[in-house]
């Protein structure tokens, strides 16, 4: 069974590794724009376009699940995307894992795009899963861009930006955008030391499975991988076409 992943670009990855790392023989379709990169500044109806598109193509190249390991994709597109493939594809979206952190932590702060933070979808999931917490959300502009381009100043600024506007006595930390977790040492190293780390790319992974599984058709395939861009594709870092689901998972936060 073919499984689509949609994201603009590396964001993909960490989600591609757990499943990867669950399910070894599964057969992956990694769909990145760089093009379009990054989603997170774009206007709505752009990244509903982008992303359609990219629904569309994975289906013609056999895709029975989809994918959307994009926090920015997936408060914007995922309904979009549902209505037009029909009840007979799964489509697993990205959340920021707002509820265990806040479960876990009295004060968190929800580190993702511009798009994402500004988003009526995640105001939403702190009303209904913040509990008694006190969540704050901080965009970080640039972040997903600088890691898609393997910028390291650029990574280094962003990411130090972003930790001088959380609040001080911040507990928890949610990786509210999947590129992020990419980047975790450089992120752990610009916070104070015993923040936790809350990202959503094992549970989305298991997801996927248990809907994949729930299909009632086999899943093995050969295990194999490919990658289809668009056309700005020697831009990628490398990382991309040498996808290496077990030096991703090393840099995984615990
Ligand atoms: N990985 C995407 C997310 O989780 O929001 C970011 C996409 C982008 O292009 N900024």
């Amino acid at each position: 069974m073919i499984v689509a992943l949609i994201d603009s670009g590396l964001g993909m990855l960490p989600t591609g590794a757990w499943l990867r790392k669950l399910r070894p023989d599964l057969d992956l379709l990694l769909q990145m724009d760089p093009d379009g990169a990054p989603w997170g500044p774009k206007p709505e109806q752009w990244v509903v376009d982008r992303v359609l598109q990219a629904a569309r193509t994975s289906l013609r190249e056999g895709a029975e699940v989809i994918v959307i390991p994009c926090n920015t994709a997936s408060v914007t597109a995922l309904e979009h995307v549902r209505a037009e493939v029909g009840p007979d594809v799964p489509v697993i979206g990205t959340v920021p894992a707002i509820k265990p952190a806040a479960a876990a932590c009295a004060k968190v702060a929800v580190w993702a795009t511009a798009a994402t933070t500004a988003s009526a979808y995640q105001a939403d999931l702190i009303t209904r899963f913040g509990g008694g917490a006190e969540v704050t959300g901080v965009a970080c502009h640039g972040l997903a861009d600088a890691i898609d381009r393997g910028d390291l100043p650029a990574i280094e600024e962003a990411i130090a930006s972003a930790a001088a506007r959380t609040p001080v006595g911040t507990e928890g930390i949610v990786l509210g955008c999947t590129h992020y977790p990419l980047v975790i040492e450089a992120i752990l190293a610009a916070l104070p030391a015993g923040i936790r780390i809350f990202d959503s790319a094992e549970a989305v992974a298991g997801q996927t499975l248990r809907r994949m599984d729930a299909l009632g058709r086999p899943t093995a395939g050969s295990g194999s991988i490919r990658v289809l861009h668009s056309g700005r594709a020697g831009e990628l870092p490398t990382a991309a076409a040498t996808f290496d689901s077990g030096r991703i998972l090393g840099a995984a936060p615990a």
